[in-house]
């Protein structure tokens, strides 16, 4: 039913329309063609990929959810301000605009750009960390722990356990679980752990948000023993829309005030501004500490180019700066976390299993129960993507054993209790009648799970094996 006709004189219909349909707080200027292409394009295409969603052309993709990470549209006034880059080598003025807007939005004292996150993880784990160290962590995620593993860490889980169960329906399904943070701490030692790297919000458990009484208490905990904390800030405004939803205290407050107090129980922070910065490259590290900030310029003109710039050209720093301004105004994040719940309603009503609550910027399939005759050795997630492109022109991501790769001591697979597909929502990009699509496909194929028999690994690469990694079917799909 529409929602016309139900208001009387005097009740303010934009704003409930505002609430209740979730209309796109902007309007398109600028659009790109797609397509689903014909079902004999999309199997030849993934036969060419090797199975592996990674390894499709964007061309032949119709819907593409294969991740949030630098897939913004980014707005007329990101556009204007690339054109105001300042291209100095050194001590460029879109640097200033970049430190002077982080420190007002984080308030950390020192910035220092780099290419994207992962340039960021590799200098604080290279200031850091040293053999035999342990950095404790809520979940892990593929990048950071591959970087902490390079210098000869080992990451510690220290999620909450709910966080493994893709049923369990948690508010903050993100939060740290203190006493298995003090059990880590009295069993290796403070001088072991380096830091503590917490995640807002967390990725690999469905985008699921910590809150701001958990986030003060890891901080405290921490700081009892003089463990530094630093903050994925990757997602951090989806995080702090999620403080205001559901935490206590906090609904009548602004997320730019969140995000910030959000930042002062952290002792600086790496983030991918591809993310929730709204850009489509860039990152930098911000931190507090003056001798920290002064081993990470060293480590930054080795890796990334001189400390006003890290990797980027100044135009990209303004469109990182101006994209944070505009990541934390409330119509934004409102909208924007809105139409990822919209999407999981839609599947949800159409009976595909899903984690649950339904995360910050994906919706996350669940692979075990969508395909529960796969053993996870014939990688059900991995072939749900596949299947999906296949009869629909959707891209998603796997999540599961793929993407958890090997354990470098022992050479096993890790095997994580989530196998996940990732539908991830691009920002300001796609519409809720694309939303739909996507429901439908998801539906479609849960009709036709049975004839998914799994695949096989023909092609392992020895890091991050997910990205690159090729499969072929056990027995020929009919779907
Ligand atoms: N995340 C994503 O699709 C892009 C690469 S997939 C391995 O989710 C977090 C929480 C991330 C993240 C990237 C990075 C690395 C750090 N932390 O991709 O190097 O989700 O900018 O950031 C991806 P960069």
């Amino acid at each position: 039913m529409g929602m016309g006709g139900r208001f009387v004189h005097g009740d303010d219909f934009a704003a409930a329309v505002w609430r209740e349909l979730n209309p796109e707080p902007f309007k398109r200027k600028a659009v790109e063609p797609v397509s689903p292409g014909s079902r004999e394009r999309r199997l030849r295409a993934i036969e060419e990929a090797g199975y592996n969603t990674f390894l499709l052309r964007s061309e032949d993709v119709f819907i593409d959810l294969l991740t949030d990470s630098g897939t913004s549209a980014m707005s007329d006034r990101q556009w204007a301000r690339m054109m105001k880059g300042d291209e100095a080598y050194a001590g460029s003025r879109s640097f200033a605009f970049l430190e002077e807007t982080v420190r007002e939005l984080f308030g950390f004292r020192h910035v220092i750009p780099t290419h994207q996150g992962r340039g960021a993880e590799n200098l604080l784990s290279t200031a850091l960390i040293r053999p035999g160290h342990f950095i404790p962590g809520n979940m892990y995620f593929t990048t950071t722990r591959a970087h902490q593993e390079r210098n000869g860490g080992t990451f510690v889980d220290v999620i909450i356990d709910e966080a493994h169960d893709p049923q369990a329906n948690h508010p903050f399904k993100g939060n740290v679980d203190l006493d298995k943070l003090r059990d880590l701490i009295r069993r290796v030692g403070p001088a072991n752990i380096p830091y503590m790297y917490l995640a807002v919000t967390v990725n690999m458990a469905g985008g699921q948000p910590v809150s701001m009484a958990n986030m003060k208490a890891v901080y405290e905990l921490c700081r009892e023993h003089g463990i530094p904390v630093f903050v994925d800030a990757a997602r951090c405004v989806e995080n702090a829309y999620f403080i205001q939803q559901r935490e206590p205290g906090y609904a009548d407050r602004p997320v730019r005030e969140i995000v910030r107090e959000m930042m002062s129980y952290a002792d600086g922070c790496c983030m991918s501004a591809k993310k929730d910065a709204l850009v489509n490259i860039g990152g930098f590290i911000a931190v507090n500490d003056d001798e920290l900030a002064r081993r990470l310029r060293e480590l930054v003109v080795l890796f990334e180019g001189m400390p006003t710039y890290g990797g980027l050209a100044g135009r990209d720093l303004e469109a990182v700066a101006q994209g944070l301004w505009e990541a934390t105004e409330d119509a934004y994040i409102r909208h924007r976390v809105r139409q990822v719940e919209q999407l999981g309603e839609m599947l949800r009503e159409r009976g595909v299993p899903i984690v649950e609550p339904v995360g910050g910027h994906a919706v996350y399939l669940d692979a075990r129960r969508f395909l529960p005759h796969l053993p996870q050795d014939l990688f059900p997630a991995q072939s749900l993507a596949a299947a999906l492109y296949i009869v629909s022109g959707v891209r998603s991501m796997e999540r599961g054993i793929v993407s958890a790769g090997r354990n470098p001591q022992t050479g096993d697979h890790y095997r994580p209790r989530l196998e996940l597909v990732r539908l991830t929502v691009p920002r300001r990009v796609y519409s809720l009648r694309h939303m739909r699509v996507v429901a439908d496909a998801a539906a479609q194929l849960l009709s036709l799970r049975d004839a998914i028999s799994g695949l096989e690994m023909v092609y392992e690469p020895p890091t991050l094996r997910f990205f690159t990694a090729r499969f072929r079917p056990v027995s020929p799909w009919g779907i």
